[in-house]
């Protein structure tokens, strides 16, 4: 039994070096997309369901968008890049005022600004800034107080900071926000941890060697 499943698995090993690489690069791959791109992330933006590419791009000071094809190729979306008014390194996708078209959030790590980009549902951005309060690196869109309206959570380096949306566009500090977590919080992440249904956080510490989970009420 054994030595047949051995076989078994050899074969299979076979058959599949002889189909080759795993992945292969896309035609025209790599695409340009402007000066330092520090972030990428896929969604369709212009709904024809094809996967599109995100990349905020730090020199540049703006949001490089590239419509796919559904085949593997990619152009810049119409007026891509997006400008946004300062330097960021992360981005983060959801639907912030209810439209189902993904929208784009910005931080900016050297100030309490975000940058909330709403999408016009062809795959075009036109931001405005919101203060935080606190200086944001990692930002996690998602419904975190069950009224399933998109809130953001964000990652501000001694805490993470929580806002709730009102599913319109606007959002306002969630009780106790913001929550401290250990120092050196670049990034967050949800999950619900202790199986009670509501979304939890948890927060790396860069510099005290360690993540910080927050349960949520
Ligand atoms: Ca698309
Ligand atoms: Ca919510
Ligand atoms: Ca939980």
């Amino acid at each position: 039994m054994r030595a047949a499943l051995v076989l078994i698995l050899a074969i299979a090993h076979a058959i599949a070096q002889q189909r080759g690489p795993l992945f292969e690069p896309a035609p025209g791959s790599p695409f340009a997309v402007g000066a330092s791109p520090s972030d990428v992330t896929t969604s369709d933006v212009n709904n024809d369901r094809n996967m599109d590419i995100i990349s905020p791009c730090t020199r540049d000071v703006a949001v490089a968008v590239l419509l796919g094809d559904g085949k593997g190729r990619f152009r810049h979306a119409p007026g891509s890049q997006f400008k946004v008014e300062m330097p960021m390194h992360l981005a983060a996708l959801g639907d912030l005022n209810g439209d189902r078209k993904p929208d784009l959030v910005t931080a900016h790590d050297d100030s309490d600004l975000i940058t909330i980009l709403p999408n016009d549902g062809r795959g075009a951005f036109k931001g405005y800034e919101h203060h935080i309060g606190s200086r944001a690196w990692g930002v996690v869109l998602a419904d975190v107080n069950g009224d399933r309206r998109t809130d953001l959570s964000a990652a501000t380096n001694d805490s993470v900071t929580v806002l709730f949306g009102d599913g319109g566009g606007s959002f306002w500090a969630a009780p106790g926000s913001p929550f401290p977590t250990g120092g050196g919080s670049w990034k967050a992440a949800l999950g619900d941890v202790n199986r009670d249904g509501h979304p939890d956080i948890v927060a790396n510490n860069l510099e005290k060697n360690s993540v910080t989970v927050l349960l949520g009420r």
